[in-house]
């Protein structure tokens, strides 16, 4: 059954490339969340990441307690394309048409593949985009936000397991070192983590250098021996061979899509793992450009929202245990709760 409030595909006028609008769920308001513009086998692929990243974002809009719903838009270029400056203008004006086209049941951002300078592209087509470059009115990189409320999600879990929020002396492996994961790697350095880091590109290896981390490959940095592995790429990290490999305490970290299968979640638990619902502890980005440009609160209120993620996911922890559930049980429960509540009409039990 399609779970969908509705999905639109393109091929766009100027590009010739698939284009994928997923909107989710309006219930808790507008559908919000980021362009992907990533290589794809093809089109059926991506339309599928649509769908599932555009479900995960109206969990997260959930469990983050904002109103505002879930969307993915997703432009299917095939394996190997290269982008110059014309195509890639070419590519966001068709993906600002098909977003305009929806009338404001869906905003985009930016998400694997793009950036606020493509925000502002699609911004001089329609209001509804958010990261614009700063001096565009918009906030600008949400990157430092998504590794700001990540951290906020691994505090609460590193109090549960060693009773203290402090990241000081504990190793963690940190996968991929994107905008996110470096930054990230940087704010556990800062505190004093032990760190071991990867990356598809070997040539990420300096950053590891200046970090004083030690580098792994992508292939054995999974099974590292350390506190925590935090997942901070591409999605399906988690399958059932990885979970039974993995010699970690917890795994915390702002990949979206982190589990090939929901059954991952369960096989984690069992084996006394922690897994932070992937859509809990990537929200920092959303929540920051939300309480920006939507609610219009201040700065220091936009990063209060966005520290607030170590109480929900201290909160997630502790019913999981109380109820014997996995955090991801507890997390899906908490958003249809609160989904169901937007959607009963007033008056009705
Ligand atoms: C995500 O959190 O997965 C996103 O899609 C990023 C994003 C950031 C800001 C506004 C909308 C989406």
């Amino acid at each position: 059954m399609l779970d969908h409030e509705q999905v639109a595909i393109h091929t766009g006028r100027r590009s010739r490339l698939p284009v994928i609008v997923a909107v989710h769920s309006t219930a808790l308001g507008p559908a919000a969340g980021g362009l992907r513009l990533w290589h794809y086998p093809d089109w059926r692929a991506g339309f599928t990441d649509a769908l599932r990243l555009s479900a995960a974002m109206t969990s997260k809009f959930a469990v983050a307690g904002l109103p505002s719903g879930g969307g993915k838009a997703v432009v299917a270029l095939p394996e190997g394309m290269e982008l110059d400056a014309d195509r890639r203008r070419d590519i966001l004006r068709d993906v600002a048409d098909a977003i305009a086209s929806l009338s404001g049941a869906y905003a985009t951002g930016p998400d694997v593949g793009t950036s606020p300078d493509d925000m502002a592209v699609i911004g001089e087509t329609t209001p509804h985009v958010f990261c614009r470059p700063a001096h565009l009115g918009g906030s600008g990189d949400s990157s430092p936000h998504t590794a700001q409320g990540t951290l906020a999600a691994l505090r609460a879990v590193s109090r549960r397991l060693y009773g203290t929020s402090s990241l000081g002396g504990r190793s963690l492996a940190v996968i991929g070192l994107g905008r996110v994961g470096a930054g990230l790697a940087r704010l556990l350095a800062a505190e004093g983590a032990v760190l071991t880091v990867t990356d598809i590109d070997p040539d990420e290896q300096k950053i590891s250098d200046g970090l004083g981390a030690v580098w792994r490959s992508p292939d054995e940095i999974l099974a590292a021996d350390v506190d925590i592995v935090v997942p901070a790429a591409l999605g399906s990290v988690l399958t059932r061979q990885t979970a039974a490999d993995l010699r970690c305490r917890a795994v915390v970290g702002p990949a979206n899509n982190q589990l090939a299968t929901p059954d991952v979640a369960d096989l984690l638990h069992q084996r006394d793992i922690i897994w932070v619902p992937d859509y809990v502890a990537s929200a920092g980005g959303v929540i920051d450009a939300v309480s920006t440009e939507l609610h219009r609160v201040s700065a220091d209120e936009a990063r209060a929202r966005v520290r607030a993620i170590e109480d929900t996911v201290d909160a997630l922890l502790d019913t999981a245990q109380r109820h014997g559930q996995t955090p991801a049980q507890a997390a899906s429960e908490l958003a249809r709760r609160r989904l169901s509540a937007a959607v009963r009409p007033t008056g009705s039990p």
